[in-house]
């Protein structure tokens, strides 16, 4: 009996410790892409003048100004569960949060320079704070960690914009340095799901494919973007949504506003276009990191929080249809983009203008069984030449998106993606 119960734990204990962190690299990018949504975060002292970091060094401010900002920087405001509350009212799955941007300055404890978080009046650790929140709440965290850093004196670029070249620089030192600090970030606050490394200003792919090699051996799984000069794990559209593509995976960045870090009176951008933002990199078969820059007190501002929120209450009734899916079968069009999960497509109309709104759905070579609109509504299908055309009222179509559910007769996930054809939809 006692064997048994014993037998009975470590079955448990096994399945349990099956179900925690991914153990492969391509276990975690599975994770990653079921996850789709995450929440970028730009900070560092440089929101105390409300300029954009890394760039307004030496551009709006001259060098010596910006590099002594850390010694006003104080923001007795931040609350990292706060931070994470956000996240998950906005059906975010995971964050990524500037270690060190191009200005150099560190956000945590670090022993490789003293140019960090600890000696600014504030004297926390950032990081460590976030890394302890997400852990609590289930929330994947990774880091943004520059590969070009304009402060550092053995980086052979400086501000502004790294467009001054240093008359003495030590390009082998600095790349120890960067790995250093990388190992320092994954040791002291992971395992991470990801390192989003920028800008690889002088870095080959072979320096890059360095550190990626070197943080590897501390995490295996880790993921890495594709800003180290190598090619890494996952190509980074910035401020745009990626093309379609299914062969290798992407995550559009974007700012919530104009800035990445903290701008007065920044615009926060509509609840639609922040969606539509979502919904077509899903459609694309991608994800979205999408920014926001916290306030010089520590808060992120409640305009930005409230539209997350806004996008979190949709996700919570449709979120079936972007979350675990993927993009496709059809490919990303004007009016809108597809993605797909077991034997379901889901057909997500974006732009809607006239009246009896009809789709043409070219044939996969899967029959269909069932079509509805998401929320209830009913809609009809009909087998026409090359595929089936779908017909609903106009009552059903709704403000930022109108969901198409179709339900195939097996799964539709390895179909190769097809065009809509242009008479795909008439209104
Ligand atoms: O961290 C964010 C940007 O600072 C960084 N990548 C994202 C994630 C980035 N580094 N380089 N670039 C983006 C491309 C350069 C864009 C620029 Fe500009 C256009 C530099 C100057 C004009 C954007 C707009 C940055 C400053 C103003």
């Amino acid at each position: 009996m006692k064997k048994t119960f014993l037998l009975i734990l470590i079955a448990a204990l096994f399945v349990l410790q099956q179900c925690q962190a991914p153990k492969t690299k391509e276990e975690r990018l599975e994770w990653w892409k079921d996850a789709r949504f995450g929440m970028f975060i730009h900070w560092g002292p440089v929101s105390i003048k409300g300029t954009e970091i890394g760039w307004s060094r030496g551009r709006e401010w001259s060098v010596e100004e910006y590099d002594s900002l850390y010694t006003q920087f104080n923001p007795i405001n931040f609350n990292a569960p706060e931070w994470v509350k956000t996240a998950k009212a906005a059906g975010m799955k995971y964050i990524v949060f500037t270690s060190k941007h191009h200005d150099g300055f560190c956000m945590w404890d670090t022993k490789y320079t003293d140019y960090n978080i600890m000696n600014s009046p504030f004297k926390r650790d950032i990081m460590k704070e976030l890394s302890e929140a997400c852990r609590k709440e289930g929330i994947a965290l990774g880091f943004y960690h520059s590969t070009c850093d304009w402060h550092h004196p053995d980086f052979p670029l400086t501000s502004p914009g790294g467009s001054v070249k240093r008359e003495v620089y030590n390009l082998d030192r600095y790349t120890e340095y960067l790995k250093n600090q990388s190992v320092e970030i994954i040791e002291n606050y992971g395992p991470l799901l990801v390192m989003w490394y920028d800008v690889p200003q002088q870095f080959d792919s072979v320096r890059g494919q360095g550190v990626i090699d070197h943080i590897r051996k501390i995490q295996p799984d880790i993921l890495v973007n594709n800003r180290t000069g190598a090619k890494g794990d996952f190509d980074t559209p910035e401020q745009r949504i990626g093309s379609f593509q299914n062969t290798r995976a992407w995550e559009t960045c974007m700012t919530i506003g104009r800035q990445w870090a903290w701008k007065p009176d920044d615009e926060v951008k509509s609840l639609e276009q922040c969606l539509h933002n979502l919904i077509r990199s899903a459609g694309g078969d991608g994800n979205l990191l999408f920014n926001v820059g916290p306030r010089p007190d520590g808060t992120i501002e409640p305009l930005q929080v409230g539209r997350l929120k806004e996008m979190g209450q949709w996700l919570k009734k449709y979120g079936y249809s972007i979350y675990g899916t993927r993009g496709g079968p059809f490919k990303p069009v004007e009016w809108g983009v597809s993605t797909r999960k077991g034997n379901k497509v889901y057909i997500h109309i974006l732009k809607w203008s006239g009246n009896s709104p009809e789709i043409f759905v070219p044939d996969i070579g899967i029959g269909m069984k069932d079509v509805m609109i998401a929320g209830g509504g009913e809609a009809t299908f009909k087998k026409a030449d090359g595929g089936y055309v779908i017909r609903f009222d106009r009552g059903l179509i709704q403000p930022v998106n109108t969901i198409v559910e179709i339900k195939y007769n097996s799964n539709v996930m390895n179909v190769e993606p097809l065009d809509f054809k242009s008479k795909s939809i008439s209104f």
